[in-house]
């Protein structure tokens, strides 16, 4: 029988009380996890064609591969969100129910697409994101490799991501080793934790070639979310909206109103704070 992660469930074992255990990438100097059949053959199929069936201007070229970017634009001040598009909302819903999130619904998706020998420079993903990264891996493999802040050049080691896996980093995975992938036609294997669970863990294998082109769902939780949403390509106040719904009249009423005051309000603070500030200057300036 398959688990809620579409791993077969696996005999009892003292990690009973945590499934995502038999998961965890123990070579791993901390907290990730692989899942190697997250997705079925049809269920990966039809992401990629929900990736490649959105519209043209959702991409962006870049300069060593293409992106879809969902869900808003994080900034410091708060995400100007957007509604997910059904086909990324139930993978999201999906990573909830299956606990990896620490409870954090994600409501924010990459999609990275890499032609064989592209790449992604060693990078920190930042504040803006609640510290657990998902991604799910569609189309060819790749290595990604973490590297140490003092020395960018040389990878510590890495997880081979090979096509419908899922892949969920943490703690110090995310907040301290950077992560890239090489732009390269072949990954080496050395170092590779996750090998043991992936389709070369009875063989000796030195190289994967970059066969396909490869994309990924790189999904996220940004906590700082403002009250203002995308629709459409335009801006929706959401409380506004949300009383409309809820029909809360005094939250209506309130929005409704509060514009036709701010001219007198603008009057008021600045005879109140301004003028008087004013005043005071001119009569300094004719006692001397
Ligand atoms: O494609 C990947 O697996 C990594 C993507 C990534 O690190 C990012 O988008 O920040």
């Amino acid at each position: 029988m398959d688990n809620d992660l579409g791993c077969p469930q696996v005999k009892k074992s003292k990690f009973d009380n945590n499934p995502l255990e038999e998961f965890r990438v123990k070579e791993a100097p901390a907290t990730a996890f692989y899942f190697p059949n997250y997705l079925t053959q049809d269920e990966h199929d039809a992401l990629l064609q929900n990736v490649y069936d959105s519209p043209k201007p959702r991409w962006k070229q870049m300069s060593n591969r293409r992106l879809q970017n969902w869900g808003g634009y994080p900034h410091p001040k708060g995400m100007v969100s957007e509604d997910l598009p059904k086909w990324l909302s139930d993978e999201c819903e999906k990573l909830l129910k299956s606990e990896v999130t620490e409870g954090k619904k994600p409501n924010h998706v990459l999609v990275n697409e890499y032609e064989p020998g592209q790449g992604l420079l060693p990078h920190l993903d930042g504040p803006l994101f609640y510290p657990v990264i998902c991604t799910i891996n569609l189309g060819g493999p790749a290595l990604l490799q973490f590297y140490k802040e003092q020395n960018l050049d040389k990878s510590v080691g890495g997880l081979l991501l090979e096509p419908r896996s899922l892949v969920v980093l943490k703690d110090s995975l995310y907040t301290e080793f950077h992560h890239g992938i090489e732009a390269t036609r072949a990954d080496v294997m050395m170092n590779v934790w996750n090998l043991g669970s992936t389709t070369f863990k009875d063989e000796k294998i030195e190289i994967v070639e970059r066969n396909s082109t490869r994309v990924s769902l790189t999904i996220r939780h940004v906590p700082k979310v403002l009250n203002v949403k995308l629709v459409g390509g335009r801006f929706v106040n959401l409380m506004f909206e949300r009383a409309s719904v809820e029909n809360d009249f005094g939250v209506r009423l309130f929005s409704a109103i509060i514009p036709a005051f701010l001219p007198l309000m603008h009057i008021w603070l600045t005879v109140k704070f301004v003028w008087p500030e004013h005043v005071l200057e001119i009569d300094k300036n004719d006692c001397s």
